[in-house]
């Protein structure tokens, strides 16, 4: 470890000993009421219906809101609990040998806590106006309200199985886009940014380590830029502040 990298690493412990991340985050994650998804330890807890369970009647009724928020929400909740702690098991006993199943745990009930706990408050009993940035960003994407309508219905109605679709900020482009989410959102869980990439496609290594990803991304550790990275980290925080 070099002197940077001693440096970014104790930056990095050190605010994390001072300020736990689960509270940091919690204390920013205000965006679709997120902060109540997450209590000040870090365990995932079921936030409380933004309104009564017959608030939706007649469109959405209170039964299939009292089975989907008290059943299915509920048990993603525990599931992602489940699979939190069951990766830190994997750590602390330095035993992967089914890490597989508990990533795939974590993205199936991450995504169905976060999307639901989203769901919950984009939905109500009032309608109210959309904004002028809204309205301007619904046409600057698709060219009108009637085009996201048309492609909000025509994208979620084809969703292979079960799943969402979801319009969401496209912040590159600086638009608004439409995408589906094939169960909960296969293998992510929608809220999460992107801070370090590994392409394990097979065009990303084969040439040098032909079937050996394990080598590859060994490798791929190397050379990642921290100090790069950790910009981006603190760009990501600030994001929430
Ligand atoms: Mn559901």
């Amino acid at each position: 470890m070099n002197k940077r990298e001693f440096l970014t690493a104790g930056a990095v412990l050190g605010a994390a000993s001072v300020f736990p991340m689960t509270s940091l985050a919690q204390s920013k994650l205000k965006i679709n009421n997120l902060d109540k998804t997450v209590d000040s330890s870090g365990k995932y807890i079921l936030p409380e219906l933004p309104y009564a369970y017959n608030a939706l009647e007649p469109h959405i009724d209170e039964q299939t809101m009292k089975l989907h928020h008290d059943i299915h929400h509920a048990g993603y909740v525990k599931g992602l609990n489940t699979a939190t702690d069951k990766i830190q098991e994997a750590i602390n006993n330095n035993d992967f040998a089914i890490i597989k199943h508990w990533e795939r745990e974590l993205a199936f009930h991450g995504g169905g806590h976060f999307l639901h706990s989203i769901f919950w408050n984009v939905m109500g009993p009032k309608q109210g106006n959309r904004s002028t940035d809204l309205n301007k960003y619904i046409n600057k994407s698709f060219g009108s309200f009637d085009g996201f309508v048309k492609l909000f219905a025509a994208a979620s109605g084809a969703v292979e199985g079960s799943g969402w679709g979801i319009m969401s900020y496209e912040p590159v482009a600086d638009k608004l886009i439409v995408m589906q989410a094939e169960r909960q959102g296969n293998l992510t869980q929608w809220v999460t940014i992107p801070i370090l990439p590994v392409d394990v496609w097979e065009h990303a290594y084969y040439l040098k380590y032909q079937n050996k990803r394990g080598d590859y991304i060994k490798a791929f550790m190397n050379v990642i830029n921290w100090e790069y990275v950790s910009e981006q980290f603190d760009k990501t925080l600030a994001l929430y502040k």
